[in-house]
C-alpha cells in the first residue's frame, strides 16, 4: 500500500495522518488478547501510572500504563512491527529507508479503566536523543478510542513550530495552563478510532490524551521508526537498544 499525494502532503503539513482500517479485525484481536495476558500479570518491563505521574497512591503503583519492549515479547507483536504492507508508507513519510527503533515506544500503550491518568501535552523528542527529528510513530488502535477513553489529541503543524522554552515546564511538558499557549491548544484535533485504524505522527508533534473515563480498558500499540540517516546519540537511552532495518 502507498499513500497518495494528498495524504503525503497532509502528513507533511499536519505532522500526522489517519489511515482507517489498515489492519484486519482478526489480527487486532490476536494482538489484543496477548496484550491482555501481559497486562493481567503485569509482565516486566512495564511503566506504571505511578512512574509516569509520580503520585504515591496504590492504585497508580499497580496500574500498568504501558508494556515496554514488546518487540521481543511475542512473535505476534514482532510481526506487526515488521508488517510488510506498511513499509512503502513509512518510506514515503520518512523519505528514506525506515529503521525500527526499539528504545522508545515499542509499547502496548494503555489507558486502563478507572486507574489511568491524563498524558500531558508533549513532543516525544522530550526524552529521545537523536541527531535529527526524522522519526515517526505508528499508533494502532486495538479497540474503540474516543474522547471518553483517552484518544490522542494533536496540534496540527506543531512539528514544524519553533516553540519558546518558556512554553514548556521543567519536565518538558507544553504547559496547558499558561496564557501564551492557549491559541495553539485551541487548535487541537482528535478523531474517534476503531480497531485496525492507524495514526502516523511525527516525533516533534505536540500531542496529549485524557484519562480513561469509561468502564473499559483502552489498549493500543505504538512503535517508532526513524530515517536511516538519523543516529541515536551515544551514551543516551536512545542508543542502548537495537535498531532493525525494515
Ligand atoms: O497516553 C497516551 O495514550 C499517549 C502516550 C504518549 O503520547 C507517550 O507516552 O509518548
Amino acid at each position: 500500500m502507498e499513500l497518495n499525494q494528498e495524504q503525503l502532503e497532509q502528513f507533511r503539513k499536519d505532522g500526522f495522518l489517519l489511515i482507517r482500517g489498515f489492519l484486519d479485525q482478526k489480527s487486532c484481536s490476536v494482538i489484543r488478547d496477548i496484550a491482555k495476558v501481559h497486562l493481567k500479570y503485569a509482565i516486566e518491563p512495564i511503566e506504571t501510572e505511578y512512574e509516569y505521574i509520580g503520585i504515591e497512591k496504590d492504585i497508580y503503583k499497580k496500574s500498568v500504563r504501558r508494556l515496554r519492549q514488546v518487540y521481543d515479547r511475542d512473535i505476534v507483536f514482532k510481526e506487526w512491527m515488521e508488517n510488510r504492507e506498511i513499509r512503502p508508507i513509512l518510506e514515503q513519510v520518512l523519505d528514506e529507508e525506515p529503521i525500527l527503533v526499539t528504545a522508545h515506544h515499542n509499547s502496548i500503550m494503555t489507558k486502563l479503566a478507572h486507574t489511568s491518568t491524563q498524558t500531558c501535552w508533549h513532543r516525544d523528542s522530550r526524552y529521545w536523543n537523536y541527531s535529527g527529528d526524522n522519526l515517526v510513530s505508528v499508533w494502532l488502535a486495538l479497540g474503540v478510542e474516543n474522547s471518553q477513553n483517552g484518544v490522542l489529541e494533536f496540534i496540527p503543524g506543531s512539528h514544524k513550530m519553533e516553540l519558546k522554552e518558556s512554553s514548556f515546564d521543567e519536565k518538558s511538558f507544553f504547559q496547558a495552563d499558561i496564557e501564551e499557549n492557549q491559541t495553539l491548544i485551541e487548535q487541537r484535533v482528535s478523531f474517534d478510532l476503531e480497531a485496525g485504524d492507524i495514526v502516523l505522527f511525527h516525533s516533534e508533534l505536540l500531542h496529549r490524551a485524557n484519562a480513561n473515563e469509561s468502564d473499559e480498558d483502552k489498549i493500543s500499540f505504538v512503535y517508532t521508526v526513524k530515517g536511516k540517516s538519523v543516529e541515536a546519540i551515544e551514551g543516551t537511552r536512545s542508543s542502548k537498544f537495537k535498531e532493525i532495518a525494515l
